[in-house]
């Protein structure tokens, strides 16, 4: 280490603290570690330019989007054009000469006081850096109209991957249909704190979101309406593609999630011939659950299922899909079995890797099935004996992830069936110590669900989601050497002016002292 650097890494005893500049102690998700470089800054001008690799169109649309969120508000023309080694000045976005600790989704981000130079493995990696080097200048960069700098960067070294390959977040479309543009918002938060996996759960007892051509009254029908009554809505096939491509332009994964067999009002009100007795029942716009199953007996049952996956399926380049599994308590165990027995194999007739609510992984030894962990006790027999078989399990518990929790008894929307969560109750918990049997290499990663039965708005998915999703990023990205609440809470503090700039309407937590 060079004379004139202070190197840390975050929770671990920190020295020098106060030489460090403070952006780079704020950092959310923590990095892997941070050096300082004691009295080295680097400032954009109006003459500054951004180059990334050579001939590689993805790291180029990261350049892209780089400048795209400087331009608005440093007003500067940040030319983007092809690096030629490693330039002497400017922003440089480089798939070169990466530390290989980083891996597929780390990036190494060296401020110097003549460049800027972000190296990683991949363009998912370089854009995970740009989250970071956001971070790194005055919050007011995240305004939409131009402002006065100076845009003033911290000389340091910063060297970070993630520490699970899956964080994730959900958003219900069922309970209350989410427009494109909502979902498209959400993504752009998602992406700030490193998000890589979106699900989408697309139907429930209230309502089917996504178009089935070979099925249509899934949404002439089933799509007509939501809780509380409301006109619902659908995603055309158009739209779908749309969210898939506009999440993948954030380098995030999208997994569509049809909940079989319960959770399926919406479609056996659509079609009569779905319902053992051969009536459809009326649509729901009420919150009850575990009433409604799918079938089991029925040949007709499979062939929806098919054409249901397949239709989606073809749509969807990820590899995951996720076909609930949750709450079926309207179907027999014996039902259930025969059921997931009939219905993983069409998952994988047409490409993808099943994901499920946890109980469905009793039904099957193929250890490529995902179990998401949702329940609020720890100690799960079912999980455990998956993650002994090999299986690898997303971490989900409801008292800790479920963003559609209450924070306290004043939170006027959301349940609080698993619980009340404030932020620290988000953070405080191992995800790869948590479930008994489940060690840190049978996780996955985590996921955090945002359930829609009383959430409506952008502004409610905001307030229910900040900060607690930035805890449940950091779970999933920080090396657990980070984890020390007392910083954790002054980072994200942190944090607020720079989602008040983005316009996001966080929960100002009494727990956190917001700057
Ligand atoms: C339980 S968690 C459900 C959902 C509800 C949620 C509300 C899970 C797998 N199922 O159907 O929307 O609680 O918090």
């Amino acid at each position: 280490v060079a004379s004139g650097t202070v190197v840390w890494t975050l929770g671990a005893q920190i020295p020098n603290v106060a030489q460090a500049a403070e952006p780079l102690k704020s950092i959310v998700p923590a990095p892997v570690s941070v050096q300082a470089t004691a009295g080295v800054t680097h400032t954009l001008t109006s003459t500054s330019k951004i180059y990334t690799q050579a001939g590689n169109a993805d790291a180029r649309a990261v350049g892209d989007h780089l400048a795209s969120v400087l331009r608005r508000s440093t007003g500067f023309a940040l030319p983007v054009s092809d690096a030629s080694g490693t330039p002497a000045d400017g922003i440089s976005l480089l798939l070169t000469g990466a530390n290989t600790a980083v891996g597929d989704q780390g990036y190494q981000l060296d401020v110097t006081t003549a460049t800027v130079v972000l190296r990683a493995n991949t363009a998912a990696g370089l854009f995970g850096g740009v989250q970071t080097l956001r971070q790194l200048l005055p919050a007011k960069v995240e305004a939409a109209t131009v402002q006065t700098g100076p845009w003033t960067l911290p000389g340091a070294a910063v060297l970070d991957y993630p520490r699970f390959v899956h964080r994730g977040a959900m958003l219900d479309t069922a309970r209350h249909f989410q427009p494109v543009a909502a979902v498209k918002k959400y993504l752009d938060q998602l992406a700030l704190c490193k998000i890589n996996y979106f699900h989408l759960h697309l139907t429930d007892d209230q309502g089917w979101r996504i178009v089935i051509d070979s099925w249509p009254r899934l949404t002439s029908v089933g799509g007509s309406t939501q809780v509380g009554g409301g006109a619902g809505g659908f995603y055309t096939k158009a739209q779908y593609q749309e969210i898939i491509a506009y999440a993948a332009s954030k380098f995030i994964t999208v997994i569509p999630e049809v909940d079989l067999p319960g959770h399926t009002n919406a479609a056996l009100a659509s079609y009569a011939e779905l319902n053992c007795n051969g009536v459809a029942p009326a649509l729901r716009t009420d919150t009850a659950v575990g009433y409604s199953s799918l079938c089991v007996s029925k040949a007709v049952t499979y062939q929806f299922i098919d054409d249901v996956i397949r239709e989606i399926a073809a749509l969807t380049p990820g590899p995951y899909f996720h076909i609930g599994g949750d709450e079926a308590q309207a179907t027999s165990d014996a039902d259930y079995q025969t059921f997931m027995d009939k219905t993983l194999p069409i998952v994988k007739k047409y490409g993808k890797q099943a994901m499920g609510w946890h109980e469905f992984v009793k039904t099957t030894t193929d250890t490529t099935a995902v179990p998401q962990f949702w329940a609020t006790t720890a100690s799960n027999n079912v999980v455990a004996a998956a993650a002994a078989r090999g299986h690898k399990v997303l971490m989900s518990p409801a008292n800790k992830t479920y963003l559609d929790m209450k924070y306290n008894a004043g939170t006027p929307l959301g349940q609080d069936w698993a619980g009340r969560i404030e932020v620290q109750d988000a953070y405080n918990w191992n995800p790869g110590a948590y479930v008994p049997g489940v060690g840190e290499s049978a996780v996955r990663g985590v996921e955090a669900p945002m359930w829609t039965e009383n959430i409506v708005t952008s502004a409610d998915i905001e307030y229910m989601a900040f900060p607690r999703l930035a805890a449940i990023a950091e779970l999933g990205w920080s090396p657990w050497s980070t984890h020390n609440w007392d910083q954790f809470k002054l980072r994200l503090a942190a944090q607020g002016p720079r989602w008040s700039t983005l316009g996001i309407n966080f929960y100002r937590s009494t727990q956190i002292p917001w700057e």
